[in-house]
């Protein structure tokens, strides 16, 4: 039987927020941000991460009922439209996650990994959802503030199994799971690099692993370029996590990255 599981699957990010680092504003009224995620779609996208809550360094949380109003019009109108592609809730909160999912959403995207509400595991285990358990040293308000490991990897490494096994014993089935080492969530840029060369050591835990890199500023520091000329990075280190093991990435631009992964896998997956 020939292998038919795809290479990979591109996470589209629908940013319905103010203020994301790069694309804040732009997508903030409904109809703006639907138009954006059938286009991402349409450009392969198989996930489709829709958001109201900017994680950026520095942001401020967001209260719950104006994170409603900006997600569920959205993914109800997706999921009205019958899109094809699997609609995520990047949220951390468990009532704006029920709602996504009353609306349409089977994939909860939470950076902290069911630290935030706890309560979110059994519900994502009740309702046999797909999630993504990441990595984030401290929170969004604080977490660039002189990040220390004793060594990235093994740090990242037992983070992510720990929070594994709570979300297991919450009911959570493992083939569920996704992992993601949270590039530029409390890492220097050294921290991210490390994370990207040895992501075979998180592949080792034997979940799908994500890898978020797109237009991040670590990317920007090195290739020395503002936000929105960062493709040329973003596809390299794409290319890159995915020869090292990543399955599953998480951006902004779907359709370069498609052509860019499927050489990849083209290339290293020759019969
Ligand atoms: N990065 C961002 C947001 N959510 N989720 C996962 N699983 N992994 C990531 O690396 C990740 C994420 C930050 O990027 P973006 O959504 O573009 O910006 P903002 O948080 O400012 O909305």
């Amino acid at each position: 039987m020939p292998d038919v599981t795809p290479a990979f699957r591109i996470m589209g990010i629908v940013n319905v927020t103010p203020d994301s680092f790069s694309d804040g504003g732009q997508y903030l009224d409904a109809a703006a941000a639907l138009a954006h995620a059938r286009e991402l779609e349409a450009e392969g996208a198989a996930i489709l991460d829709v958001g109201g809550e900017s994680t950026r360094p520095g942001a401020e949380p967001v209260a719950a009922q104006e994170e409603l109003r900006r997600v569920v019009p959205v993914i109800e109108a997706l999921a009205d439209g019958g899109t094809q592609a699997q609609i995520s809730i990047d949220t951390v909160k468990l009532t704006v996650a029920e709602a996504a999912v009353d609306a349409g959403a089977s994939y909860v995207n939470d950076v902290t990994a069911f630290r935030h509400d706890p309560e979110l595991a059994g519900f994502v285990a009740d309702s046999r959802l797909d999630c993504c358990l990441m990595h984030m040293r401290g929170e969004p308000r604080t977490m660039q503030d002189d990040p220390r490991y004793d060594d990235v990897v093994s740090d990242v490494k037992a983070f992510l199994e720990e929070r594994m096994a709570f979300a297991v014993a919450a009911g959570v089935r493992e083939e569920r799971i996704q992992l993601d080492p949270g590039i530029g969530f409390g890492k220097t840029d050294a921290h991210n690099l490390e994370l990207l060369r040895r992501l075979d050591e998180l592949v080792a835990l034997g979940r799908p692993v994500l890898v978020g890199v797109s237009r991040k500023s670590f990317l920007g520091r090195i290739a020395g370029r503002p936000v929105d000329e960062r493709l040329a990075a973003t596809l390299a280190a794409n290319v890159l996590a995915f020869a090292n093991g990543a399955t599953v990435f998480r951006v902004h631009d779907v359709a370069p990255l498609r052509d860019a992964l499927t050489v990849a896998a083209a290339t290293l997956r020759a019969p």
